[in-house]
């Protein structure tokens, strides 16, 4: 129970009731959190979910969106939605593994081929494990993940074709443990630095690469500090759309279905969004001036396999996670 934000909301109801012309505040005023540009679909969903749970709760529940990393890095954010400082903030699974593990599990290099796979494992069993994890650390997972998309590599230096490429290669990867392996498994030099720091990084050459779905390389102009693009497809991620725990818990039932509702099926339709996206996005960056190239992904898995970063990542999941996983993309070791 928030007693805070009920001892919050009376004054609001009592002065509505007494003088009219002033406007009702809504009952919960709820602060979302997120790293991405608000022209990303995922701050353009997010923003019609708000509009349409303000509308469906008659005005009940009203959602303050913070994009762009307005609130601090991913870091920050995480740590304000455990304390409640934010109410929801949308980790990608890189980012949440921070605190839940087992969360990094869908970014597994080369694990999913499609996003037949892709969306079959996170809408159903492996999904469901993440989620049953997450709500061990006291927050609250919304049942359909959000799309990140496959991430690809850029670099302001040469493009890679083959693992051999990834030598020394300085590269920045988001804040976690998993992709810090999988680079140093293919020879590279990976730095973590929070996504509000990307741009910056590669502009002032603090380091060469970054890697990223398309529609953040695109939204985020990282073509205007990048010359190559390498669609190396290591990674899905995406964005675990999270709400703090005891904030989740206090909210009556009846808002708790129009919140959920309105959250989940702005996601699909964020997941339709990024899949038209990727139909037209190479072309716009291209026409940006960015290179492109498609390397086969063998040496690269080759170059895993014998790093032994599958058996390492396996261990680390545990076998629970990880023949969830098999059971959707088949076996990876
Ligand atoms: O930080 C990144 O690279 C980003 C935007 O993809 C994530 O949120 C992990």
């Amino acid at each position: 129970r928030s007693a805070l934000r009920r001892l919050c909301a009376v004054p609001a109801v009592a002065l509505a009731g007494g003088f009219p012309l002033i406007a009702r505040a809504a009952d919960y005023t709820l602060k979302y959190g997120n790293n991405l540009p608000v022209t990303h679909p995922l701050n353009i969903r997010a923003q019609e979910a708000a509009e349409r749970i303000l509308k469906e709760s008659n005005g009940r529940v009203d959602i303050k969106i913070f994009p762009n990393n307005q609130l601090g890095g991913d870091t920050d954010m995480l740590a304000q939605v455990r304390s409640g400082g934010i109410d929801f903030f949308t980790p990608s699974a890189l980012v949440i593994a921070t605190l839940v593990p087992v969360a990094a599990i869908n970014a597994v290099g080369f694990a999913f081929k499609d996003y037949s796979q892709v969306w079959g494992a996170m809408d159903g069993a492996l999904g469901a494990h993440v989620r049953a994890a997450i709500a061990q650390r006291k927050l609250y997972a919304f049942e359909k993940m959000w799309d990140n998309g496959f991430r690809q590599t850029t670099s302001s230096k040469a493009p890679v074709t083959t693992a051999a490429d990834m030598d020394g290669l300085k590269i920045r990867v988001p804040v976690s443990s998993l992709p810090i392996s999988m680079f140093k498994g293919l020879g590279a030099a990976p730095a973590s630095l929070q996504f509000s720091e990307v741009y910056s990084s590669l502009q002032t050459k603090v380091v060469d690469a970054q890697e990223n779905p398309l529609p953040i390389i695109q939204v985020a102009k990282l073509y205007e500090v990048q010359k190559y693009c390498s669609l190396t497809n290591h990674i899905w991620d995406g964005y675990w759309f999270i709400a703090n725990g005891r904030m989740w818990e206090g909210l009556p039932q009846d808002l708790k279905t129009i919140v959920a509702r309105g959250i989940n099926e702005a996601g699909l339709a964020q997941r339709e969004d990024i899949k038209k996206l990727n139909a037209s996005v190479q072309s716009d960056l291209e026409s940006k001036g960015l290179q492109f190239n498609q390397p086969a992904p063998d040496t690269f898995r080759q170059a895993l396999r014998t790093a032994g970063f599958y058996k390492e990542w396996q261990g680390r999941f545990g076998n629970e996670a990880w023949s969830l996983l098999e059971q959707s993309v088949g076996k990876l070791a």
